[in-house]
């Protein structure tokens, strides 16, 4: 059994995201989803979610190649998290290239290619067009 663990916002789901997670899910035989809290995602992007944690999550958690989420409320903890939930890799989109290299002496780090052309900045952008 092969565990894959990625981490994410998920804010307003869209395709690029659920590409991500099918081809993360691709990479093994279970598929871990690390929800970045509101708090942890106010202080990356100065700026709350559109949909609260606990939505994000239950979105994310029905998702057929889902096999199971937790709340991130530390990026520093990604390490703590991968131990913890046994992974033997770990997905990012490459918009993240390079970041978490350093968790190569737990696991495998795979960076994939990100869907092109939208983003969940983008689509907030289209939506206030029709406010
Ligand atoms: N993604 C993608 N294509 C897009 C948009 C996003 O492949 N068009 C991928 C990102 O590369 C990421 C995942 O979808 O792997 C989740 O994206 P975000 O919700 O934007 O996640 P982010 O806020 O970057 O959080 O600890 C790491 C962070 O929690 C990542």
């Amino acid at each position: 059994m092969r565990t894959i663990i990625t981490f994410g916002t998920f804010d307003v789901l869209h395709i690029g995201h659920v590409k991500i997670l099918q081809r993360a899910r691709a990479q093994g035989d279970r598929l871990v989803v690390g929800i970045s809290s509101d708090a942890l995602n106010f202080s990356k992007k100065q700026r709350n979610p559109v949909y609260p944690e606990g939505e994000r999550r239950d979105i994310i958690a029905s998702l057929g190649c889902v096999d199971e989420v937790f709340i991130e409320e530390s990026l520093e903890l990604k390490g703590e998290y991968i131990k913890e939930f046994g992974a033997h890799a770990l997905v990012m989109g490459n918009d993240w290239e390079g970041r978490f290299d350093e968790f190569k002496s737990l696991c495998e780090v795979i960076y994939l290619p990100r869907t092109e052309g939208i983003s969940t900045t983008q689509l907030i952008a289209e939506i206030k067009k029709y406010g």
